[in-house]
């Protein structure tokens, strides 16, 4: 019998207490709505500060502007506007910035909600000519869907071999005297902060709706989105897509890749202090599970692939139905079982969608078909 067919009160205590994970609600545990937006949600998410993430040094800067450095009304064939904005900003390092490449749908009511990818993969993959297609990113099923489909370079924001954060955001904004400090932002912050300033500059277009936006990632750009997601409270969906170790995946279930290991092959995706937990997973002051619960009450959606397993799909199954208590809080469903489903069989029933696909670590057509629907229900289109 799976360890799953058990009731599920009785199922989260025993897997909860077999991998002694914190308390989602946070210490003490919050009673109410209230108590988690005033207490437990500020503690929680500085504590993924302090221990993990690290801590961005500012969130718009006033410096900040758009500058729109190619427009098509009729791009793929009159179905979309296609706007590339120039995003730039300037801090005591000099200045920087980042291109955002936008398509908005023509047909669609204006204005339109929409989709925001965190681009971890080459130019190639986010081609705005159309010449080059990638499942990757579909702009084509999501415009066709009535919803905007934007994306990044993340490493516009900051290369990711910068082991020194000596360029992009890192190098405009750091301003440390006396050396870096354990709780200082790093490579994976840096390209949540990209994210929210893409969702600045959706502010200022009048045919994008930026109150109904979804920040997607795969891989490190799925713990990026969660990070986003955890930190900007205007993004209505927060989409993980084989996130794994510091992504969805429970740091405490020590299975595929874990801290130590990933703190010694990407240093400088996560703060300084995160390296205080090689190999001591249990002495974390969270879990993953808590970072998925930051999102609440907006949606939030995780998804594992079947042959992943360097990243813990139970992990992160498991973060995302635990993840469901403070939903509760709101009076909102989340994943409403412990039970993992069977593969390509998505659970979208409340504000927490889950799905396994079949197949390997990637972002499909298959992943972006489940991540659509679920926008149709939590974005308003
Ligand atoms: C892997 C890394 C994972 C994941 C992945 C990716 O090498 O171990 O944590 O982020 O890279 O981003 O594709």
């Amino acid at each position: 019998m799976s360890k799953y067919l058990i009731p599920l009160t009785f199922a989260l205590v025993l897997s909860a207490s077999a991998l002694e994970l914190p308390n989602v609600l946070g210490s003490p545990p919050a009673k109410s709505k209230e108590d988690w937006i005033k207490i437990q949600r500020p503690k929680t998410l500085e504590l993924f500060k302090n221990h993990v993430y690290g801590r961005a040094p500012l969130g718009k800067p006033t410096t900040l502007s758009f500058k729109i450095i190619e427009e098509d009304p009729k791009a793929m064939d009159g179905a979309a506007t296609l706007r590339i904005i120039q995003i730039s900003y300037s801090g005591p390092g000099g200045e920087s910035g980042f291109k955002l490449i936008t398509f908005i749908p023509n047909k669609a009511t204006k204005p339109a909600p929409g989709y925001l990818l965190i681009c971890n993969r080459g130019p190639e993959t986010i081609d705005p000519t159309r010449k080059k297609k990638d499942d990757f990113w579909p702009v084509e099923s999501i415009v066709a869907r009535g919803y905007v489909a934007a994306t990044f370079p993340n490493s516009e924001l900051s290369t990711d071999k910068d082991l020194n954060f000596n360029n992009g955001a890192h190098k405009a904004f750091d301003n440390y005297d006396g050396g870096r400090p354990g709780d200082a932002w790093a490579t994976i912050a840096a390209w949540a902060w990209g994210a929210s300033r893409a969702l600045d500059y959706f502010e200022t277009d009048p045919a994008i709706d930026a109150s109904n936006f979804a920040v997607v990632g795969h891989s490190r750009g799925g713990k990026t989105a969660l990070w986003a997601g955890a930190t900007d409270e205007r993004f209505a969906l927060t989409i993980s897509n084989n996130s794994g170790c510091t992504g969805a995946a429970l740091a405490r279930r020590k299975t595929g890749e874990r801290v130590a290991r990933i703190n010694k092959s990407f240093p400088h995706w996560f703060c300084g202090n995160y390296k205080n937990f090689d190999g001591k997973e249990n002495e974390l002051p969270i879990d993953q599970h808590q970072l998925v619960a930051l999102m609440a009450p907006r949606a939030v959606y995780v998804a594992s692939a079947s042959k992943d397993d360097w990243a813990d799909p139970e992990g992160e199954f498991l973060a995302a139905a635990y993840a469901g208590a403070v939903y509760e809080l709101f009076g909102l469903k989340g994943l409403e079982t412990m039970e993992m489903p069977v593969a390509d069989q998505p659970i979208q029933l409340g504000h927490i969608g889950y799905h396994l696909r079949t197949g390997k670590h990637d972002l499909s057509q298959y992943d972006w078909e489940q991540y659509l629907n679920f926008g149709d229900k939590h974005l308003k289109n």
